[in-house]
């Protein structure tokens, strides 16, 4: 199934390029559009919380394969800029730039935008994405963006390929009580293939489980794969005891404080001692408190953009992780809020 995120600053035509590829489902600081019609099966996130907060972008991010990154006109703004970076940071694999309401602008000026964009990205994970001049005015680029994402799919479909021998691994995003039933859980296979009677443990809660039945777009299904969007009832525990973020597998870490390896973006604002950002893992976040900075072994009062430095970092609730995980480190009072990635430290 194809897991896309749109994504882009205020008012650069996110909703109306959403409610084009599916019919609307729920809706929060992220709104999800549901499309299924013979083979093809789409789920679609507008992040439409984000500018305002950073959550519901990392959210999309984390819950999709594909990004759609709208651009109008007008050209990126700061918030465009953020967005690119946050897809950076992340290392964001597949995705297309939507020049957005081409019908309010000339090719030329299209072009222009297309050159300076690519000039931007060219240093970026962003470098080899395609262009789609797009109006959902007058459908112009509509099929093309559809073509683009179904080939982009197959690349996904084959990378999970390789993930599906792996340890299972499901992502939640929601959690809820059906009556006859119990608790409910959304989520994302991350990697590896879940199937029905498996019996798992929620992180960080430590909750052992056992997966009662899978759906998989309403059907029942016995297992699902690497890639899958599926619904689990579980066994053993109660929809208050999982949360959004919460990971469902055979063992992962679990910590409120970190050591960190961290590297700055080239544009992040300085992180200094006492700041605390918060760091995103998954769809988990915890703003953490930066104890101790080291630069190249010595100890440092800050760091700046582009440096990289072990930050040793204090939260005050419990994360799941593996050591292979990527974080990514936010500061909410700077401008540019994307500040740059880590790794546990071994
Ligand atoms: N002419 C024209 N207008 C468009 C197009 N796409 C969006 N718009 C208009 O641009 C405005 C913003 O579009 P939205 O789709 O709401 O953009 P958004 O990014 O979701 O905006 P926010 O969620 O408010 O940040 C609306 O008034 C739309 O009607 C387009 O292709 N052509
Ligand atoms: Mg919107």
């Amino acid at each position: 199934m194809t897991k896309i995120a749109i994504i882009g600053s205020e008012g650069s035509g996110r909703t109306s390029l959403a409610a084009k590829l599916g019919k609307k489902s729920t809706a929060a600081d992220i709104t999800m559009y549901d499309y299924a019609k013979n083979d093809v099966v789409m789920t679609t996130i507008d992040a439409n919380g984000y500018p305002k907060s950073v959550k519901p972008l990392v959210t999309a991010l984390q819950l999709s394969d594909i990004a759609l990154l709208c651009i109008p006109p007008e050209g990126p703004d700061a918030f465009a800029g953020e967005c690119i970076m946050a897809l950076d940071l992340m290392q964001y694999k597949h995705g297309i730039v939507v020049l957005t309401k081409a019908d309010t602008s000339y090719p030329y000026a299209q072009e222009e935008l297309q050159k300076n964009l690519q000039k931007i990205l060219s240093p970026t994970t962003l470098a080899n994405w395609e262009f789609v001049n797009l109006s959902t005015e007058s459908f112009e680029g509509l099929d093309e963006i559809k073509e683009k994402i179904f080939e982009l799919d197959e690349q996904v479909n084959s990378e999970y390929e390789e993930l599906n021998d792996k340890p299972v691994r499901i992502i939640v995003d929601q959690s809820f009580n059906v009556t006859g039933i119990g608790c409910v859980v959304l989520g994302i296979v991350k990697q590896g293939t879940v199937n029905a009677k498996e019996k798992l443990t929620a992180y960080p809660a430590d909750k052992p489980l056992e997966v009662r039945s899978i759906q998989m777009h309403d059907e029942d299904v016995k297992s699902a794969p690497a890639g899958a969007r599926v619904g689990l009832a579980l066994k053993g525990v109660q929809s208050k005891d999982i949360e959004r973020g919460f990971i469902i597998s055979e063992k992962e870490e679990v910590a409120e404080s970190l050591v960190l390896e961290c590297t700055l973006s080239s544009f992040a604002s300085p992180l200094k001692l006492s700041d605390v950002p918060h760091i995103f893992t998954g769809l988990q976040s915890s703003p953490m408190r930066i104890e101790k900075i080291e630069i190249d072994g010595k100890e440092a009062e800050q760091v700046n953009a582009s440096q990289q430095c072990t930050l040793h970092l204090n939260g005050s609730h419990e994360i799941a992780y593996r050591q292979q995980d990527r974080f990514i480190i936010t500061n909410l009072d700077a401008k540019q809020r994307f500040t740059g990635y880590g790794f546990v430290k071994e």
